[in-house]
């Protein structure tokens, strides 16, 4: 009877301490008490036997339906401290799916980087690749090479920026254009090359329209047998290109340039609407590229045969094409990294230019 007595009694504690657990943990601490190794109703069928047969068929019977009742208000229990806990975090881990997924950036691209980004498409689709060089260069690369002797009157046109002279009296430059990365590309490469640099270049030169720092692109065409239709039909098409117009009246003026013979300077049709240009037709004329056909001292000092080998050469201010084509108009203000010019001529950064897409 005392032993009916304190099965019921314990039942009802246990019970109780498993309505109690208000967790997983609290609820488990409750099981190990209770059914563990060292758990009251474990100690309790141990105890067994010390009883004689009779007993221990009755105790036996009434441990094991207690452990039954026991484990399945545990089970029970568990089951409703799960749903509490999946509640709570449904409850305070929400996410309101119609928020704007992501604060607009506030970084735009630099009209330079965009008309650079826009260069490199035309090019690409043209079957150019891309190379690049240092911006400090010896007195060889930016001029020797480019058949610019030492007395040459380019020389001073150029307004070189010079280092101070190195040991053995030589003085490096901020390369005045990116040619010598055309010269370096012959030195490491084997006709057919096509190639545009783009990249900074320096002049010690600072008014309305010139800034000591400004961009280029020149291109380089070399095989055995390109001509000037070659240069002709190339720059045609980069114009009507970056200028995204199916057609462009264009000019080739004859000029001159150390580095390439013959040489043109080549102007586009525009025409004048209350202060601001409209490229591709009138009577005025707007200068947009530099180009020839290499000298031969060009080739050869960039390692190749003049009599093998032979192409054309131009370069086009990166710069000035931005100003033209996006309607900017003073030049100094792009490098003044002003936010709110930035903001009002920059450019979408995940508006990337493609040819299929139209550019800008
Ligand atoms: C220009 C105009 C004409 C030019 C020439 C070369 C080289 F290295 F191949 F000889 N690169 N770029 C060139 C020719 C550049 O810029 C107005």
């Amino acid at each position: 009877m005392t032993e009916t007595l304190d099965l019921e009694k314990l039942e009802q504690d246990l019970i109780a301490q498993v309505d109690q657990a208000s967790n997983e943990q609290a609820l488990e601490e409750v099981r190990i008490g209770a059914l563990g190794k060292k758990g009251t109703i474990s100690a309790m069928m141990k105890g067994m036997g010390k009883l004689d047969p009779e007993q221990r068929k009755s105790t036996g019977q009434a441990l094991n339906a207690l452990k039954a009742r026991v484990s399945q208000a545990i089970a029970t229990q568990k089951e409703v401290l799960k749903k509490q806990a999946m509640d709570l975090r449904l409850a305070t881990e929400h996410v309101d799916v119609t928020l704007p997924a992501r604060k607009r950036s506030e970084g735009t691209i630099h009209p330079v980087s965009q008309v650079w980004e826009e260069v490199v498409q035309i090019f690409g689709d043209l079957g150019f690749s891309v190379a690049e060089g240092p911006h400090i260069e010896s007195d060889w690369y930016n001029f020797g090479a480019l058949n610019i002797p030492d007395e040459h009157p380019a020389r001073q046109e150029h307004d070189t920026f010079y280092f101070n002279p190195d040991k053995d009296g030589s003085r490096k430059v901020l390369r005045t254009h990116t040619s010598p990365v055309q010269i370096r590309t012959m030195e490491t490469n084997q006709p057919p090359i096509r190639i545009i640099a783009p990249g900074r270049t320096f002049r010690c030169d600072s008014d309305q329209t010139h800034t000591p720092m400004f961009h280029q692109v020149e291109g380089l065409v070399l095989d055995s047998d390109i001509h000037l239709g070659h240069l002709k039909w190339t720059l045609t098409e980069f114009c009507k290109a970056i200028f995204e117009l199916d057609d462009v009246k264009m000019r080739f003026r004859s000029s001159h340039f150390p580095f390439t013979e013959p040489s043109m300077e080549i102007d586009i049709g525009c025409t004048w609407e209350n202060g601001q240009v409209k490229i591709g037709e009138g009577d005025d004329w707007l200068e947009i590229l530099g180009s020839g056909m290499v000298h031969p001292n060009v080739i050869r000092a960039g390692g190749l045969d003049p009599d093998k080998v032979q192409g054309f050469a131009f370069g086009v201010g990166i710069d000035r094409i931005a100003m033209l084509k996006y309607g900017i108009p003073d030049l100094r203000a792009f490098f003044e990294s002003d936010l709110r010019w930035l903001r009002h001529y920059g450019f979408s950064a995940l508006n990337v230019p493609n040819l299929a897409g139209g550019l800008s």
